[in-house]
């Protein structure tokens, strides 16, 4: 056990190693992304959330442990205006053909509970290790439904680290099978690509929902790599994209890269998926981070700092390059999180969310649950990661925005004004810092709300990219 940890463990040291060479050794990519998901006045949205939560992975009607009060709480520390609320296809379609809408109805009234306060939701179709059925406890994966799952005779040893589970045979063949690499079930990515649409006829006519999340860390079981990427993988979210599309022309579809390899830093092999909707295409980038010293359990601190801080980089470009592959797409950093207890913890956090703001990236904490990764105790006490989320952001920005920066106390925004802008930009403000709202330089002011802490102005036009900076009042 401790062997074959310690080589799985050293095999993806070498990989990091060479991926961020092959990375440094590239051009540089984009500066920042290219485009932004739209609100119904054509502003850019940016996202500040979480992900919601790892508590419904495994919870029987398929909810996460989060109440209303607890969403009032987080608006209230943190200015939230975004999540990425986890469902699972296991509860979508409970049987095969069969649309579960009384769990549509449970998520739909989460998704109101974000609406009733502005806020933006992203559905995430989550999965890892396949799916319950993996294990006869069906407690070690979530996401597939059982009666989607062929072991075909092949074990699934227990581990400690479950990343491990991963690499055993039955997981394997479980996502063979999925994405029909063995030959015995061209059936299953139409289930799931009819699941999404089921998904889809429910949420199409939701403000609230932007976007939706075609699959949680894919993995591509014997295949791997671009072959997998550039394979099932692009052919699965083209068949989703177009099943949606039936009954959704509006809601962004969001693609990830395959987690294993992208989480460290590496590049993507991902193809192109065309969006058959009228107009300009709606497909995102929605990529995960988890440099490896951090999945091995270290902190941001000696010689994993360096690590990760190349990582981070890597990442960032790999990122921007894929999302211009794509055709322009825009951006949101699904997961990325650690246990802020660790070491240099909250300096990983500020760099990650300066490295998007820069990049013109949105994010989505992982995770809203409780304990040492969250922002809260598990009885409610505020956590040190608040001090670090709670900072100024624009929300939405009308005309083409480029990117963004904050310090505790400003924000500049890189933004080239719409000529016929029909609704103000907005901005969240800390308590702390912005006590009594901002001033704004480069733009005019149209109102400050004291509850909700968002500013709202208007940009001063002129010749191309402006800068308009915030400070407090
Ligand atoms: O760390 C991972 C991860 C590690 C290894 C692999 N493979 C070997 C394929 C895949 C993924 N994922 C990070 C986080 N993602 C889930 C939720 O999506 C969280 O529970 C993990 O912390």
């Amino acid at each position: 056990m401790f062997a074959a940890r310690t080589a799985v463990a050293a095999g993806l040291g070498v990989l990091l190693l060479v991926g961020a060479g092959a990375a440094a050794t590239r051009t540089p990519g984009p500066a920042s992304a290219a485009s932004f998901i739209t609100d119904d006045q054509d502003r850019a949205l940016v996202q500040h959330g979480f992900s919601t939560a790892s508590s419904a992975k495994n919870a029987p009607g398929g909810m996460p442990d989060f109440t209303e009060d607890q969403l009032v709480q987080e608006q209230a520390d943190m200015g939230t205006n975004f999540v990425r609320f986890l469902i699972a296809w296991s509860q979508v379609e409970p049987s095969p053909g069969v649309y579960d809408q009384e769990y549509l109805d449970r998520v739909e009234e989460r998704v109101g509970w974000y609406e009733e306060r502005g806020y933006h939701v992203m559905l995430d179709m989550h999965q890892d290790l396949w799916g319950p059925g993996i294990t006869p406890e069906g407690t070690n994966g979530n996401g597939a439904p059982v009666w989607a799952t062929y072991l075909d005779g092949f074990p699934v040893n227990h581990h400690d680290m479950w990343e491990l589970y991963y690499l055993e045979p039955g997981v394997i063949r479980a996502f063979d099978n999925f994405w029909n690499t063995t030959g015995a079930h061209p059936e299953l990515t139409d289930h799931y690509a009819a699941a999404w649409r089921a998904v889809a006829e429910r949420f199409a006519d939701n403000d609230a929902v932007v976007a939706y999340d075609l699959m949680n860390e894919p993995y591509g079981g014997s295949l791997q790599g671009p072959a997998f990427e550039a394979g099932p993988l692009t052919a699965m979210y083209q068949k989703t994209v177009d099943a949606i599309r039936e009954v959704d022309d509006s809601t962004w579809a969001c693609l990830e890269p395959q987690a294993l390899g992208f989480n460290w830093g590496l590049p993507s092999g991902l193809g192109k998926v065309a969006d058959p909707r009228d107009g300009d295409p709606r497909i995102a980038f929605c990529p995960h981070l988890y440099p490896l010293p951090m999945d091995l359990g270290d902190g941001f601190s000696g010689m994993s700092r360096d690590l990760v801080e190349g990582t981070v980089a890597a990442w960032r470009s790999n990122t921007l390059r894929t999302a211009e592959a794509l055709g322009g797409v825009p951006i949101i950093l699904g997961e990325f999180g650690l246990d802020t207890t660790l070491p240099g913890a909250l300096d990983y956090v500020d760099l990650v969310y300066s490295t998007s703001d820069a990049s013109g990236i949105g994010i989505a904490y992982w995770s809203r649950d409780p304990g040492s990764w969250g922002p809260y105790e598990t009885d409610g006490t505020p956590r040190n990661l608040i001090s670090v989320l709670d900072r100024p952001y624009p929300r939405a920005v009308s005309g083409q925005l480029h990117d963004w920066k904050s310090d505790p106390d400003s924000l500049e925004i890189s933004v080239t004004p719409a000529a016929d802008a029909s609704a103000p930009t907005e901005v969240y403000l800390p308590s702390g810092a912005f006590p009594d709202g901002g001033t704004v330089e480069g733009g005019t002011v149209v109102s400050w709300d004291d509850e909700s802490r968002i500013l709202r102005f208007t940009v001063d036009a002129g010749d191309g990219a402006q800068t308009v900076t915030v400070r407090p009042k």
